[in-house]
C-alpha cells in the first residue's frame, strides 16, 4: 500500500517565499492560495444515512421507502439492499477518527427520520431515544475531534408511511425538522433537502429510485411539497432555534451544467436547462418565491401553483446555496421537446465532453463546477455556498484488486480538476465559497447501482467491512497540511 504522492506535484518549499526555485505553479499552489486565508472554511467529505448506516431494523428504526423500494426483488443491481451498508451505526467511531485523520475539520451526515421519529402501532409519530442516542453520540464525537458537523434533514430515506405526493408530509416535514432544531442546537449548519431534483425525478418520473412512481408529471407535485415543506422549516428555524444556537440553514441543489452545444444558437437552450434543473427550485427559494417563468409557460397545469402566502414564505428561505455537482453536458434547443432543449454529451466539434467514470452519466467534466458556481453566484446572490457534494467513481475500481484501487489517481486527477475550477471561481470571480465536501468518506450503497460503484475516498471491504485510505485521502490529507502550514506563516508574517 505503498502509493507514491511524489508525482502529484506538491512543493517541497513554500513557493510563495521561493517563487526561483518553482518553476511552476501546480493546482495545488493555486488551490492553497485561494482558501488558505480562511480559516473558517470547511473542508469535509460526505455521507448519508441510508447509503452508510445500515441497523435498518435495529434499535426501533420503523421501515423507510429505500428499505421498501430495495427488498422488492428487480429494483437494484442484484437486489442489493442498504441493509447492512458500511455498517458505520456501530463503526462510527473509527470513521469520525479517519474524518479527523483525513486533515477534514468538517462532515456531512444525514439523519434517518424513521430511526429518529418513527411512526408508532397507533399512527403517532414519537421520537426513538436509541435513535437520539446513536447522532448525538455521533455528533459530539465529531465536535470533541474539532470536525463541524453538516447536518442534512433529508437525503432520500422518507418513512414508509409518507408519500412525496400528499400534501400530509408538509406539515409531517416542518414537525420532523423542529424536532431536530430542539434535539440539536449543537449543530450549526443545517440543509432541510439533498438534491430535490434527483429525488424528485427518480422517484416519481423515471420510477429508477424509492418510491419507484414512474410518470410524466408527479416529479412536480413532489417539488412543490417538497419547497412548501423547506419554507416551513426555514420558518421554523428562525422564528424560534436560529439565534439560540447562531445556526445557519440552507438546502442543497445538484446541477450538471448545461453547456451551450452550439454558442451562438443554442444559448436560450441552455437557460431553458438551467431552468428546469436549477431554476425549479432556486429561483423561489433566492429570487421570486416561484418557479421560472419559462417552466410555468411550458408545463401550464402540470406546475401546481403558490399561493401569495407561499411566495411571501419561500422568498430568501435559505441563508446560503448547497451545491452537489459532479459532471456538465452540452444542451442543444429542440422544437419537438415539451421543455424545448435536448441533452448531448458530444460536441459540436465530435468530441465527448469529457473522460468516463464509473457512473455512465458521470463525465469528467472540471469547468462545470466553476460555470455552476459562477451561475449561482450572478443569479442568485447568495451571501455564501458550500459545495456539498463532488466527487466521482473510478471506471473498473469495483473489479480491481485492492492495491490497485486503493491507487485511484483517476480520482486524485479528478479532485485536483475540480478543486482547481472552484479556485479560480474564487480568485476571478470573487466567488463566495465557505466549504467543500468530497463525496464520499466511505464507498457506500450507491442506491439503485448497490455497493458496484465507489465513491469513497476510503475502500470499504463490505465482506469485513476493513476500511482502507486510497491514494486521494492522502492528497486530500497533504494538501489540507499545506494549507495550514501556509495560513500559519500568512499569520507570522
Ligand atoms: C448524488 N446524476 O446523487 C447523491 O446526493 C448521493 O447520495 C449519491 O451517492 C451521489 O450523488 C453519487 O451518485 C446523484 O445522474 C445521482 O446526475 C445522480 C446524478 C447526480 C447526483
Amino acid at each position: 500500500m505503498t502509493a507514491s504522492l511524489a508525482w502529484i506535484g506538491f512543493p517541497l518549499v513554500v513557493s510563495s517565499l521561493t517563487a526561483w526555485a518553482v518553476p511552476q505553479e501546480t493546482p495545488e499552489d493555486r488551490i492553497v492560495k485561494a482558501f488558505r486565508g480562511q480559516s473558517d472554511f470547511l473542508w469535509g467529505s460526505a455521507t448519508a444515512s441510508y447509503q452508510v448506516e445500515g441497523s435498518w431494523d435495529r434499535d426501533g428504526r420503523q421501515e423507510s421507502i429505500w428499505d421498501v423500494f430495495s427488498h422488492t426483488p428487480g429494483n437494484t443491481h442484484e437486489n442489493q439492499t442498504g441493509d447492512v451498508a458500511d455498517d458505520f451505526y456501530n463503526l462510527y467511531p473509527a470513521d469520525v477518527s479517519r474524518v479527523a485523520s483525513y486533515g477534514f475539520n468538517a462532515f456531512r451526515m444525514s439523519i434517518s427520520w424513521s430511526r429518529i421519529l418513527p411512526l408508532g402501532p397507533d399512527g403517532v409519530r414519537r421520537p426513538n431515544i436509541e435513535g437520539v442516542n446513536f447522532y448525538k453520540r455521533v455528533i459530539h464525537l465529531l465536535l470533541d475531534n474539532k470536525v463541524t458537523p453538516f447536518v442534512t434533514i433529508f437525503h432520500w430515506d422518507l418513512p414508509a408511511d409518507l408519500d412525496w405526493l400528499s400534501e400530509s408530509v408538509v406539515p409531517a416535514f416542518a414537525d420532523y425538522a423542529e424536532f431536530l432544531f430542539e434535539t440539536f442546537p449543537e449543530v450549526k449548519h443545517w440543509l432541510t433537502f439533498n438534491e430535490p431534483s434527483s429525488f424528485c425525478a427518480n422517484g416519481y418520473g423515471s420510477g429508477t429510485h424509492a418510491p419507484g412512481v414512474k410518470s410524466k408529471y408527479k416529479q412536480y407535485r413532489c417539488g412543490h411539497h417538497v419547497l412548501k415543506a423547506h419554507a416551513q422549516a426555514v420558518a421554523i428555524y428562525r422564528a424560534k432555534y436560529q439565534q439560540v444556537a447562531h445556526g445557519k440553514i440552507g438546502i442543497t441543489l445538484n446541477y450538471d451544467f448545461g453547456f451551450p452545444w452550439n454558442g451562438s444558437s443554442d444559448q436560450d437552450a441552455a437557460q431553458l436547462h438551467h431552468d428546469f434543473n436549477v431554476g425549479w427550485w432556486a429561483d423561489p427559494i433566492y429570487l421570486t418565491g416561484d418557479y421560472p417563468a419559462s417552466m410555468k409557460d411550458r408545463l401550464g397545469s402540470n406546475l401546481p401553483k403558490f399561493t401569495e402566502a407561499e411566495i411571501a414564505m419561500l422568498k430568501g428561505s435559505s441563508g446560503f446555496y448547497g451545491m452537489n455537482t459532479y459532471s456538465a453536458m452540452y444542451v442543444k434547443a429542440d422544437v419537438s421537446s415539451e421543455k424545448g432543449f435536448t441533452e448531448l454529451r458530444v460536441g459540436v466539434d465530435g468530441k465527448e465532453i469529457g473522460k468516463r467514470a464509473a457512473s455512465p452519466w458521470l463525465y469528467v467534466v472540471p469547468t462545470g463546477i466553476r460555470a455552476y458556481l459562477e451561475y449561482v453566484h450572478f443569479r442568485y446572490q447568495p451571501q455564501s455556498i458550500y459545495v456539498t457534494e463532488n466527487g466521482c467513481d473510478v471506471p473498473g475500481e469495483n473489479e480491481m484488486p485492492l492495491e490497485q484501487a486503493l491507487n485511484d489517481t483517476f480520482r486524485v486527477d479528478f479532485y485536483r480538476a475540480y478543486l482547481d475550477n472552484v479556485a479560480a471561481a474564487v480568485l476571478n470571480s470573487g466567488v463566495p465559497v465557505k466549504g467543500y465536501f468530497a463525496w464520499s468518506l466511505l464507498d457506500n450503497y450507491e442506491w439503485a447501482d448497490g455497493y458496484q460503484l465507489r465513491f469513497g475516498l476510503t475502500y470499504v471491504n463490505y465482506t469485513t467491512q476493513e476500511r482502507y485510505p486510497k491514494l486521494s485521502a492522502k492528497w486530500f490529507k497533504l494538501l489540507l497540511n499545506q494549507m495550514v502550514r501556509q495560513s500559519q506563516l500568512e499569520i507570522a508574517i
